[in-house]
């Protein structure tokens, strides 16, 4: 049983892995290399094929700006299967935009410094993987730089995210407060995804229109990061992104430290991890819900909901003792009832809830992941485990899909896999996480 599902999750990655080095997230539905996609399919590879674990690491760190930006996706070939492509996007509209690669303007979580960690751990600390290590880190680092330099407004090591798919949660119910701000023009283009999806499992025309606006904003500053900063309607401290990027610190300070020497960077990420966490702890904790929540620069208000995000700092190693106990409680009595598949993307008991729709409600295998290993973290190994054996469960009956139905029992559908299917991610984490 084991063994057929594992072999099941390699074949997904190998169909999706393409020749020019990288894997697609999903056939038909994303074309491209996403960014913390690859991450995650390169823990998956490193457990069958350290070749293409590295290669995946490699192609996405090429498309690396000369400022240190990492792009959110890299079109390394053409496909008219995916709407907004690189002609939407314009990434050349900025002065150091690579010249190799078209790519978006905009980034997602910062997953690649741990994953380099992970990768090590993986592969028994081989001397391969870390002349590999060695050779990628700096980029990795200069990324760092990059968010910490250019993207923390407040100067207190909190890094903003100026798009919603920066964020990786595209269509939570979080951002709905902020579309009620803007009133962007109704933008005519043919969907794509809706032809690979059901469109009631996918953000509605509208939410692209915002989508849409707040890349020509970005656009009409040619993706300048001071100008976004000023003039974007969007502009959102968000825990997900910020538990990555201190987690992908760590990460990086325990990589340099192994390989010596290195102290400048060292005491520059140190210093860092130190003012994010406490800046985490205060500027986006709120202890009414026992939980993390975004925060909205702009309007400059905590957005007070619980989301699968809310958790993810337990993985940053930044809630203390008292926090991470009323986190357990908010996850258990929110996400955590007994018919119900841990972890819903977004509170269940939210009238904005919907268990179909993408980041509205349903499973997310990444989310899970990060939420396992943070609870393990926390030395809360029970609810830890919960959360592997609903992501196996949720895979094995559904299959290799890109989200899923939280409730056990579900009154629409007998199959409560949704969205794309043969998933990259959630087969490269299973085999990750059955290892
Ligand atoms: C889109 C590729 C990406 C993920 C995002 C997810 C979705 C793509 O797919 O966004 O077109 O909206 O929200 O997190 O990286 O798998």
């Amino acid at each position: 049983m084991r063994e057929q599902l594992i072999n099941r999750a390699i074949k997904v990655l190998e169909d999706n892995y393409q020749p020019g080095g990288f894997t697609i997230p999903s056939e038909g539905l994303y074309p491209f290399q996403w960014k913390w996609d690859s991450g995650f399919i390169a823990l998956g590879f490193a457990h069958f094929d350290l070749e293409k674990a590295k290669s995946e690491i490699k192609t996405l760190l090429d498309a690396q700006w000369e400022n240190g930006f990492i792009p959110h996706i890299v079109f390394h070939t053409d496909s008219d299967s995916y709407f907004p492509g690189p002609d939407f996007h314009q990434s050349d509209l900025h002065p150091q935009a690579s010249e190799k690669y078209r790519s978006t303007g905009m980034t997602q979580p910062p997953v690649t410094g741990f994953v380099l960690e992970r990768l090590l751990e993986i592969a028994n600390e081989d001397g391969d993987m870390m002349e590999f290590v060695k050779s990628q880190i700096d980029k990795v680092y200069t990324n760092h730089i990059y968010l910490y330099e250019n993207r923390d407004v407040e100067g207190n090591g909190l890094v903003y995210i100026y798009h919603n798919w920066e964020s990786g949660t595209d269509n939570s119910p979080i951002w709905d407060d902020i579309w009620e701000t803007m009133d962007p023009p109704e933008y005519q283009f043919e969907r794509r995804d809706t032809s690979h999806v059901d469109p009631a499992q996918r953000p509605s025309k509208r939410e692209y229109d915002h989508y849409l606006y707040i890349i020509d904003i970005a656009k009409q500053h040619n993706y300048d990061d001071a100008k976004i900063a000023e003039h974007s309607p969007f502009l959102v401290l968000d825990p997900l992104f910020n538990s990555m990027l201190i987690r992908s610190n760590e990460a990086l300070i325990n990589l340099y430290t192994k390989i010596g020497g290195n102290e400048e960077k060292l005491s520059y990420l140190k210093s860092k991890q130190e003012q994010s966490i406490a800046s985490l702890n205060e500027k986006l904790y709120n202890s009414t819900l026992g939980a993390y929540v975004h925060f909205d620069l702009r309007n400059n208000k905590q957005i007070p909901y619980v989301s699968s995000s809310s958790f993810t700092p337990f993985f940053a190693g930044a809630p203390d003792k008292e926090k991470a106990e009323a986190m357990v409680n908010t996850l258990q009595q929110k996400f955590g009832g007994e018919g119900r598949y841990l972890c819903a993307s977004f509170d269940p008991t939210h009238d904005r809830f919907n268990p179909r729709k993408y980041w509205r409600g349903p499973v997310w295998i990444n989310l899970n992941w990060i939420l396992f290993h943070g609870l393990n973290r926390y030395g809360y190994h029970d609810l830890a485990d919960r959360v592997k054996t609903d992501s196996l469960k949720l895979i094995e009956n559904y299959g290799f899909h890109e989200y899923f139905d939280s409730r056990k029992t579900n009154p629409d559908t007998d199959n409560s896999g949704y969205g794309g299917d043969n998933f990259s991610w959630s087969a490269a984490l299973l085999i990750d996480l059955m290892n």
